[in-house]
């Protein structure tokens, strides 16, 4: 089988709504955005990308089991499930490629309860605070260790 050159772009919960609500703190670009940023530096590089957004913890798992077999590299904003889910983190310890860990806002400025992440005990990046810029950024990154 050739091997993937597809980094899975995968959104948690309620980020279908980025561009559209609290735009002081998520921004005003959209999903389609934050795709067609992350295509552009994929392609540049020779890979591609596949956005994903649920708002269910069970369909993320799925994706990330599909990404096993389908993607080289994950990027996860995995929303408020972040702060919650060890079934996600479960799940992103059985993917074998790089995971780069994205937020839009500063977890670290805001609650206490998004200071810690699940993900980050698995993720080989940390982008937070950095707007949508974050995602293409992570895309960057996970393309350069591909190439490395
Ligand atoms: O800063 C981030 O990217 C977060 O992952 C966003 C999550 C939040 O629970 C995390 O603590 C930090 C919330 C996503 C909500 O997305 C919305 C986007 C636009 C409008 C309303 C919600």
């Amino acid at each position: 089988m050739t091997p993937s050159k597809t980094i899975y772009i995968l959104n948690g919960p309620n980020l279908n709504l980025l561009g559209q609500r609290q735009p002081e703190i998520y921004g005003t670009n959209t999903l389609a955005d934050v795709e067609r940023n992350c295509a552009a530096v994929a392609t540049e590089k020779g890979f591609d990308v596949r956005l994903f957004q649920s708002n269910h913890e069970g369909v993320l798992i799925d994706t990330i089991h599909e990404a096993r077999q389908k993607a080289c590299g994950i990027v996860i904003n995995a929303g408020a499930f972040t702060h919650t889910s060890v079934a996600i983190l479960d799940a992103l310890n059985t993917f074998e490629g790089p995971v780069m860990e994205c937020h839009i806002s500063n977890v670290h400025k805001r609650e206490v309860f998004r200071h810690h992440s699940y993900i980050s005990l698995r993720a080989d990046g940390v982008l937070v605070g950095l707007g949508v810029e974050g995602y293409a950024l992570a895309t960057r990154r996970i393309c350069s260790i591909l190439s490395a």
